[in-house]
């Protein structure tokens, strides 16, 4: 057994430049005195879901009130003094100890931060006790297979200072043959679109949003996708990459309107905006195109849009009640995952193997913002995730990840299939 010996949290700062919450462990094995270690950090999201587990924020002046100490100290005390001792790699009962410890619907007590910064770190701390990958020790004997990057490019909504309502469109090298040539297209296409971008709009078009993708002064939702299209046919990939989208809808949501380019739409008539995007652009997956609530409009568009992956992500916050409720309804036909969602490793694997079986599909996901931690990389692989969707392929806390997948690709070799589309 590996002994749980100490856990250390500490605050650090994210890719916004909050703070954070990064958790170290500490495990002996009982035997012989050797020694195992893990750390993770926890990331932050923009627009959130109001049904996400709480991060725990400090208020007051420090940082702004966006310090994370309470959240520190919650994890050096109250969690450490209950999982000293522990297995390290009995992540199930620490997970379920740190849930009752915590006592809330939504991880308040203690802070989902400090409790996911825990949960990721003990699993790092048990696969380095086996001495393998974080992929193998959680993915056990499945046959691994790598995720299609879905790599945001252009930002807009929330995390972006531009115009489109639509958060976040995304290109998905499906076509690709291996993981690294979808990473080797993305990033070629990326580049071919900054300069398109630049030439259009001028050079201030290429500044970035939260995730890397540029955030150009654009208005309307075809703008931003015919550059896309550009991009595509110019780097040379036409009908080798498709477009994902994620509207992050609730964010345009307002008195029962939805605004998009200008205009004020019902969720029906939404489902009409869609369907007509789908029908011009090779749009293979759209996110959270509706409020978080709207379990029935979801129902319909995955009912009208067949061969499209309609994603739940501030609909289902990862958690496994309202995934239930999403499957019993046909709301969608995917989950988006995020870890800090729902506040511990074993859930989020609840809620994946809850969408698997019945055959949604799992897109593992950063958030907005992130830190170097690699774990969710790691994450899609063990639990087959069809896509991943951690940003541009540029600035390092997004590249972490992309670079993470390759590493586990090299080290998979020819066991490691690609799932292209
Ligand atoms: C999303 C995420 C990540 P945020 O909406 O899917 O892209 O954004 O982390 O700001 O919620
Ligand atoms: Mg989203």
């Amino acid at each position: 057994m590996f002994t749980i010996e100490h856990i250390q949290a500490r605050e650090i700062l994210d890719s916004r430049g909050n703070p954070t919450v990064e958790v170290d462990i500490e495990a002996v094995d009982d035997l012989n005195g050797k020694t195992a270690f893990g750390r993770a950090s926890v990331p932050s999201g923009a627009s959130t879901g109001t049904n996400e587990a709480l991060e725990m924020r400090d208020g007051g002046k420090r940082f702004l009130g966006k310090g994370v100490l309470k959240a520190v100290v919650n994890a050096n005390t109250e969690i450490r003094n209950a999982l000293i001792g522990m297995d390290v790699r009995d992540q199930r009962s620490i997970d379920n100890i740190m849930i009752e410890l915590d006592g809330t619907e939504n991880k308040s007590r203690l802070g989902a931060n400090a409790i996911l910064g825990v949960s990721l770190a003990v699993a790092h701390a048990a696969a380095n006790s086996i001495g393998i990958s974080l992929y193998r020790y959680l993915g056990g004997t499945n046959a691994f297979t790598l995720p299609c990057p879905t790599m945001n490019v252009i930002n807009g909504g929330k995390h972006a200072g531009n115009e489109l309502a639509i958060q976040e469109f995304m290109i998905q090298p499906g076509g690709a043959k291996t993981f690294s040539e979808a990473i080797l297209m993305g990033s070629e296409t990326y580049h071919t679109l900054g300069a398109i971008l630049v030439k259009k709009y001028g050079n201030s078009a290429v500044n970035v949003g939260y995730e890397g993708g540029y955030a150009p002064p654009l208005k309307n939702t075809i703008d931003a996708l015919d550059a896309l299209m550009d991009a595509i046919e110019v780097a040379g990939y036409d009908k080798k990459i498709t477009i994902g989208l994620d509207s992050a809808a609730t964010e345009f949501y307002k008195e029962g309107k939805y605004k998009v380019d200008g205009k004020k739409f019902s969720g029906g008539e939404l489902i009409d905006f869609y369907a007509e995007l789908v029908d011009t652009y090779p749009i293979l997956s759209i996110e959270d195109p509706f409020e978080e609530e709207s379990f029935e409009d979801f129902a319909n568009l995955t009912e009208k849009l067949k061969d499209t992956i309609i994603i739940g992500d501030d609909l289902f916050v990862t958690n496994v009640k309202r995934l239930e409720h999403g499957i019993k309804m046909n709301a969608g036909n995917a989950l988006l995952l995020k870890v800090n969602q729902i506040g511990t490793l074993s859930e989020s694997f609840d809620a994946a193997k809850l969408a698997q079986k019945n055959k949604f599909k799992v897109v593992v996901s950063h958030r907005s913002a992130e830190t170097e931690d690699t774990t969710i990389a790691d994450i899609s692989v063990a639990i087959g995730a069809e896509l991943i969707k951690t940003g541009a392929p540029a600035r390092s806390e997004r590249n972490a990840k992309y670079n993470q997948l390759l590493r586990i690709e090299e080290e998979l070799g020819k066991a490691g299939r690609f799932v292209g589309f």
